[in-house]
């Protein structure tokens, strides 16, 4: 049942779809003020366990810190950050399987539509307690009860209409990096795949393609017949996936910024002048994508790349980043002016201090403005509605545009709602071991809000990666919709030719595209049925205890378990199977190692160019042979492994 109740005068976020009526009387579940902004309130009992949040921080169970909803632009997932890129605020409270006479009814979910600042205080301050808060008392409640979480989430996903589903090509494997700036660059990527025989399907633009970070165009130099080199791309049935920045340049003469400031479509100031903030281009202006017209003309401007062959697309920026804005450049210079002048001496720190807080600063969100249906909006009250609706002007032209065609798209800022759009990728995570695990807890909270094209930068885009651990990380990564090993510039390069050995990144990408067919049909199931495609074990084995803590297993689609390997230099890892499986281990020569394990706890031996698998008891999966394209994988190849008698429904399309 799910009940809404209104605080206020809430901001139109669209994220829910469906028509829920108002709910009498008041919530069945916690306590609430809106005395002083608002606040939840709800004691937990100590076998809580607390789900959701999507793109968030630390475990599955979130339960024991302190997480805040407010898009983020920051490279450096620490335990310690309380936010990152998206703003998720729904969360399930689960009674637990080990409390024997608690109600059923003990476990609930919440969704605040809020689109402001959000604080999620988990069991932080004191371990018993949940609250949830915000500065502003207008918001939609939606408080859900069900079964038990998994139902729960289903409902929920049910109200927030279906996810976005990628055109099939976006389940191969892409190569990108922040740097490749050439066409080169760019054929030196196919040239070596196609040498050594490994399967890509999409190379990925950042940047540098464009004509000095000008949204919607491309660098006459480099690329003067831009069209005929997404085609030579496309002869070898490789996607180029340009990047696309939330900052319009401010350049005089320059059409999209011309047309935005004549029509009115960037964001303002107070006093009704455009905002400015420097990202890449230097100086910008950032589109109002929260009025509905701007939204409309800005996601015009992606014909001119579709146009051109493009078949995907990736929003960057889109929290929205600043590097710093005019009025902190202003004061920056009035500060070292005095410096200068001899009126002000500075420690070196205080320099260095000044500089850094110029990014992303709380007050320059409270310096500019939307228009939405005439009304004047404060940005940091909708702060997180931002690359949301960057990625929906961008989906709803595409509806117009190429109404025939799916285009791949993922975003780095989120909010609820975007899922129908679009997916997500993690943003900029860092080569460490500990982001692998990152990874692979977001990709249920991911889900569960809706998300289900998602995938992190594989390798890790900060810092250098060794073979050990792109190889490991790239063994999750075959089971994630979006597999793309992505790295900053700077940092040691991780493309499989830079390591020792290439046979090894063959044989495990390979995986991944015998793979496809059980990946896009558990896609499609989940995308069709408000479904999870990865659930947590307490998910599916809510009776046991042991599985309901378990935070580094998943269990993908209906019929397997992964386990993937995250410490270094381990020679396999502890395994917990609830029941009976099979492990799979798909060995480099291209056979598959099989054993039926009985349930209980195991320690299994991975090689680093192995990739392991479960499947559960009386279930089955198909597996076809490898190609290096999605389209060339050929269907007439399907068996099934597993257990021989089971059944399997493939979902194609
Ligand atoms: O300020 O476009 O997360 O994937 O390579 C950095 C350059 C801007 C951040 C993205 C990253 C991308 C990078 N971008």
């Amino acid at each position: 049942m799910i009940q809404k109740y209104t605080f206020g005068a809430p901001f139109e976020t669209d994220a829910v779809v469906a028509l829920i009526p108002a709910a009498s009387g008041t919530p069945a579940f916690g306590n609430f003020s809106a005395d002083h902004g608002f606040s939840f309130a709800y004691d937990l009992s100590p076998d809580h366990k607390v789900y959701g949040l999507g793109e968030a921080n630390r475990g599955i169970d979130k339960r024991g810190y302190v997480y805040v909803s407010c898009c983020s632009d920051d490279p450096i997932h620490t335990e310690d950050k309380h936010s990152l890129y998206g703003a998720h605020n729904f969360i399930i409270v689960s009674g637990g399987s080990d409390a024997p006479g608690r109600p059923s009814s003990d476990s609930f979910g919440l969704f605040f539509d809020y689109p402001g600042t959000m604080t999620f205080d988990i069991g932080y301050s004191h371990r018993d307690l949940l609250t949830v808060s915000c500065d502003k008392p207008d918001l939609y409640l939606y408080m859900i009860t069900g079964e038990d979480p998994y139902d729960i989430v289903r409902q929920f996903r049910r109200i927030i209409g279906k996810s976005y589903i990628p055109p099939k090509f976006a389940f191969g494997y892409g190569q990108s990096r922040w740097g490749y700036t050439v066409p080169d660059d760019f054929r030196k990527v196919a040239d070596q795949h196609r040498e050594h025989d490994i399967p890509l399907d999409m190379i990925y633009m950042d940047i540098e393609y464009m004509d000095h970070y000008k949204d919607f165009t491309v660098d006459p130099q480099n690329f003067p017949d831009f069209p005929a080199f997404v085609n030579e791309m496309k002869q070898r049935d490789i996607r180029l996936i340009p990047i696309i920045d939330a900052g319009v340049k401010v350049e005089p003469g320059y059409q999209i910024y011309e047309e935005g400031v004549e029509k009115g479509y960037f964001c303002k100031r107070e006093d009704g002048t455009e905002f400015e903030a420097c990202v890449w281009p230097g100086m910008t202006h950032f589109p109002d994508f929260l009025n509905h017209q701007a939204r409309k003309w800005f996601g015009d401007q992606y014909k001119f790349l579709l146009d051109a062959g493009i078949e995907g697309f990736w929003n960057d920026m889109n929290e929205p980043a600043i590097f710093f804005s005019a009025e902190g450049e202003a004061e920056i210079r009035a500060w070292m002016e005095k410096i200068l002048q001899g009126e002000l001496s500075f420690h070196s720190f205080d320099f260095s201090d000044r500089s850094k807080t110029l990014a992303n600063r709380p007050e320059d969100y409270c310096r500019f403005y939307h228009d939405v249906n005439g009304k004047r909006v404060r940005h940091d009250q909708v702060h997180n509605l931002y690359g949301a609706n960057m990625s929906r002007a961008a989906g709803e032209a595409f509806v117009r545009l190429v109404p025939d065609k799916r285009i791949l798209m993922f975003s780095r800022a989120s909010y609820i709602g975007m899922h129908r759009y679009s997916g997500i990728w993690t943003g900029d995570n860092m080569s460490w071991w500990s982001h692998i695990l990152l990874n692979l807890k977001m990709l249920p909270s991911l889900n569960m809000c809706g998300f289900l094209y998602i995938g992190a930068d594989l390798g890790g885009f900060g810092c250098d990666a060794t073979e050990d651990l792109m190889l490991r990380w790239l063994a999750l990564g075959v089971f994630t919709p979006l597999m793309r090993n992505h790295s900053a510039a700077g940092t040691r390069e991780q493309e499989f030719y830079q390591f020792d050995h290439p046979e090894d990144f063959r044989h495990v990408i390979q995986v991944r595209y015998r793979l496809i067919p059980y990946l896009y049909s558990e896609y499609l199931k989940a995308a069709q049925n408000d479904d999870l495609m990865f659930k947590p074990l307490a998910f599916v084995y809510s009776q046991d205890r042991i599985a309901c803590g378990i935070e580094d297993q998943l269990i993908l689609g209906n019929e397997t378990m992964i386990a993937p390997i995250y410490t270094q230099n381990a020679i396999g890892r502890p395994v917990y199977l609830p029941e009976e499986m099979m492990l799979v281990k798909f060995l480099p020569d291209g056979t598959l190692y099989q054993e039926i394990m009985p349930a209980g706890h195991h320690f299994i031996e991975v090689a680093l160019n192995e990739v392991p698998l479960f499947i559960r008891k009386d279930r089955k999966i198909p597996l076809v042979k490898a190609a290096n394209r999605v389209s060339a994988l050929d269907m007439e190849t399907l068996i099934y492994i597993g257990y021989p008698d089971a059944l399997y429904e493939l979902v194609e399309d």
